[in-house]
């Protein structure tokens, strides 16, 4: 058996050139591993005389718990090093500004739907959507508007087919809704609508809500009380509301509905060529051929309907003066609501 202490004079040596986890787990196992040292030199005890072989023996396992120790102490470090040095290699300087990422904004136009939404919604309405390519059946001939109407006009019409269109207006969805669900109803059919119509005060593709109540005894009353309370809220209680006769195929009687100019209080500016008054929508009962066509009894019942342009309605609720402005998406334009 050779000098134990020079076993561990070596050991300690070869320990003091070792810096990282792995190699001081590489030389555990060369010393104390199944195969290592130690076990080499435990098996070899065999071939000694008893009395040599315990103290050989000894000598050994001192060693290994000398091994054991001086390996585990020096893991340790390595261990907390190797941390401390990850650490401040993975740091975050929480103290450096961050990236200014620009909130984006809803448009004027959503924020004036979205708002008519809510409004028409605490009334009890509902909200219903249908198809913007429309068969011609649901967008004029079942509204009553017949085949020399000039709404139906190639000029007003984007046609897809000589029976499809791009709808020109919401009330398709209304007539669709009249044909599948039974009154009494209250709803809303909001969206894009499309005519071929381009210059300073005309898009071809600008958005609608048209709405309407249907019962049993639903009346003109009806009619100019829910549209009066709408008004009074999307502009101000005190506004003055005014109804005018006029005339829709769809409607019978019909009414466009003014408010008091918002910009000079009625008394006559640019705003409302010095009539001091504003239109806002058009209205009116619903005609009994329009029941009628939806398979409807109109000796039953009774009901009224609305429409409204949401950039008409945009433009006087934030003082926009160029239609064209909604569509520009200039980021100027639209942070500014
Ligand atoms: C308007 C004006 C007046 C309207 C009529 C109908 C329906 F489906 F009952 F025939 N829907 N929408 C209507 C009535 C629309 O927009 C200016």
């Amino acid at each position: 058996m050779e000098d134990p202490s020079r076993l561990t004079r070596e050991f300690l040596e070869e320990l003091g050139t070792k810096k990282t986890v792995g190699e001081i787990e590489e030389l555990r196992v060369k010393y104390l591993g199944k195969k290592g040292t130690v076990t080499e030199k435990l098996k070899s005890l065999a071939r000694l005389a008893p009395d040599e072989r315990r103290e050989a023996g000894r000598l050994l396992n001192d060693f290994k718990a000398l091994a054991e120790r001086e390996l585990a102490l020096k893991k340790e470090d390595a261990r907390r090093r190797e941390l401390a040095s990850k650490l401040a290699s993975e740091a975050i300087d929480v103290s450096l500004p961050g990236i200014f990422r620009r909130p984006g904004r809803l448009h004027p136009v959503t924020l004036v739907m979205s708002e008519i939404i809510r409004i028409f919604t605490g009334m009890g309405f509902t909200v219903e959507e249908g198809p913007e390519v429309e068969l011609d059946h649901y967008n004029f001939e079942a509204l009553n508007i017949p085949k020399e109407h000039p709404a139906r006009d190639m000029q007003d019409t984007f046609y897809i087919s000589s029976d499809i269109v791009l709808r020109t207006h919401t009330s398709p969805v209304q007539v669709r809704v009249l044909e599948k669900k039974k009154p009494p109803l209250r709803f809303i059919a909001p969206g894009k609508v499309y005519r071929c119509d381009a210059d300073v005060s005309h898009t071809p593709m600008f958005h609608q809500i048209e709405g309407m109540m249907v019962g049993e005894n639903v009346t003109f009353a009806n009619l100019k009380a829910v549209l009066e309370a709408f008004l009074h809220k999307v502009f101000s209680p005190q506004v003055p509301v005014r109804f005018r006769p006029s005339y829709f195929p769809f409607t019978e009687p019909s009414a466009e509905v003014d408010i008091g100019c918002i910009f000079c209080g009625g008394a006559g500016c640019g705003i409302c060529k010095g009539t001091g008054w504003i239109e806002i929508l058009g209205s009116g009962m619903v005609n009994p051929r329009v029941f009628e066509l939806a398979g409807l009894d109109p000796r039953n019942i009774s009901g009224f309907a609305f429409g409204m342009g949401m950039e008409r309605i945009a433009m006087l609720k934030y003082g926009i003066d160029d239609l064209r402005l909604f569509f520009e998406n200039d980021i100027r334009f639209l942070g500014q609501f």
